[in-house]
């Protein structure tokens, strides 16, 4: 089904049936407010678990299914995807907020990530060792986990569910997949896009709800072996306790604060094209987006006035329009958490270079200008995750300071370097302590066939995506037989 031909509204999909609720929601567009998306269906505490029923009946089937037919599915979800991106980049950004061009980058992303886990499916290995006693032969083979929650947020409602849910089918688990509340009908195209692959019946189920609800049944619930978030560090900590106290395998992505060191040999124009890009692109809203701009000081001036008058240009408006760099923020909700944080930093004297106003458009929705301050490394816009079109400037005296600066924050998703010394580079890529590391490249914008994630405050468990996806999504037998 086409998304415009939804009439009537998107329901949930457990155990192989479209369901509907008791009660619903609307979704609407973040660019234009009075435009309705689509009407959902809100599940509760009861679905949720009707749904982890279902995964967990259709489990022993699926998790002995041969990779071919994993592989078939998992491809023909990707082919379907891609061939959409135009019209589901459409709804993405109609709903979500991001400009079309990044949307339909997105959607493809998403198809190629079911591509590539098709690939992996087929790749499924373990080992073959000698054992210490003569005799004996040792073999670790790799199985499903079981039945896994994932738990989305909103900001990339079809690339993040997709780096979850794909891995989690390609190794054979079964799967409950909760979209955020404020993006559910992007779930839900991608899960009517699932239904119609030659999956069983209960292999895969949507549930739309809150997360209070559904996301914390699922959390709570014996019957979900292993749960993999992404979203802000107070829930991912709330769900680590309750799923460790049950002994729940569990993933968390989290927060970033992620520092873009421009040294003074930097390329001044590339380095301010990876802060624009890094900190303001998909409006802020990515836990890698560069929130920190430490910048050496023999540049620092000339880099803030060349970002400023990037900032100045950069054009805020409706998603769809084709001259819009940056969208609207997500929701209000998101709106209101950025306000917030302006009011903080003027507060605390961090000197205002630019932006962080609320702006009009002509179509009603939650826009607001890319906002820049110098601030100190104390001050709270330095330190916490602000999820917004908000960066701030460090000044640091060398690379040593930069560096320190750089390791500074309790998170440590991404960090970047801009510089042209090699030496300085390849010391930056050592000692930087983060997950991932860039040098002349925007912290924002990772590629979808390598790992993903943190270390300190940002992450924790195995890392997503790539094959080393496996390290969440099965589990090792370690094999022993004597001839
Ligand atoms: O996140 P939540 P929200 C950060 C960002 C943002 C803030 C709030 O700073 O401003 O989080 O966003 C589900 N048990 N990030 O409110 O609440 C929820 O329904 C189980 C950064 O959206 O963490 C949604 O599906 N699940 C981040 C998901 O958790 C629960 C991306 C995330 O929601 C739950 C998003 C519960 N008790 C937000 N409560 C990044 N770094 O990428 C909520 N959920």
């Amino acid at each position: 089904m086409r998304v415009h031909e939804l009439k009537q509204n998107a329901r949930q999909y457990i155990n192989g049936r479209w369901e509907t609720s008791g009660t619903t929601g609307i979704s609407r567009n973040p660019s234009d407010t009075r435009e309705a998306v689509a009407e959902f269906a809100r599940a509760d505490r009861s679905q949720a678990e009707l749904a982890i029923r279902a995964a967990n009946e259709a489990l022993p089937q699926w998790s002995h299914s041969g990779p071919q037919r994993r592989a078939d599915a998992l491809d023909q979800i990707g082919t379907e995807l891609l061939a959409r991106k135009d019209e589901l980049g459409n709804l993405l950004a109609r709903e979500e907020g991001k400009t079309l061009p990044e949307a339909i980058g997105e959607v493809a992303r998403a198809g190629n990530i079911f591509k590539f886990f098709a690939g992996e499916a087929l790749r499924i290995g373990g080992e073959t060792l000698a054992s210490v006693r003569p005799g004996v032969q040792v073999e670790v083979t790799r199985e499903p986990v079981g039945v896994v929650g994932l738990i989305a947020p909103w900001n990339f409602p079809f690339a993040i569910p997709a780096w979850k849910i794909a891995p989690a089918l390609a190794y054979g688990n079964t799967v409950v997949f909760k979209p955020a509340e404020s993006v559910p009908i992007c779930g839900w195209a991608l899960a009517e896009i699932i239904s119609r692959s030659t999956l069983p019946a209960g292999v895969f189920n949507l549930v739309m709800g809150s997360g209070r609800e559904v996301g914390q049944t699922f959390v709570d619930s014996p019957l979900v072996h292993a749960l993999s978030f992404t979203g802000s560090v107070a829930t991912g900590e709330r769900i680590l306790q309750a799923a460790s106290a049950r002994r729940a395998k569990v993933q968390l992505e989290m927060g970033g604060k992620n520092p873009l060191v421009v040294l003074a040999d930097a390329d001044l124009d590339q380095a301010v094209d990876c802060a624009l890009q890094g900190a303001y692109y998909s409006t802020g809203q990515r836990c890698t987006a560069s929130s920190r701009l430490i910048v050496e000081d023999a540049v620092h001036d000339a880099f803030v006035a060349r970002l400023r008058h990037r900032l100045v240009a950069l054009k805020v408006g409706h998603a769809l329009d084709r001259d819009t760099q940056m969208g609207p923020v997500a929701d209000a909700a998101q709106l209101a958490q950025n306000q917030t944080y302006i009011e903080i930093a003027r507060n605390e004297g961090a000197e205002h270079v630019w932006g962080g106003e609320l702006l009009e458009r002509p179509t009603p929705g939650h826009y607001m200008s890319p906002a820049l301050f110098l601030a100190k490394p104390e001050h709270r816009v330095a330190r916490e995750e602000i999820f917004g079109p908000v960066a701030c400037v460090l000044r640091a005296d060398d690379y040593e300071h930069a560096l320190a600066l750089a390791n500074d924050t309790e998170f440590g998703l991404c960090a970047g370097i801009c510089t042209t010394s090699l030496k300085q580079a390849t010391h930056f890529k050592r000692h930087a302590q983060a997950g991932m590391v860039m040098v002349n490249l925007p912290t924002a914008g990772v590629d979808f066939h390598v790992p993903f994630g943190g270390r300190k405050g940002s992450s924790y468990g195995p890392r997503e995506q790539g094959r080393y996806a496996a390290e969440f999504y099965t589990t090792v037998k370690t094999g022993y037989t004597q001839a």
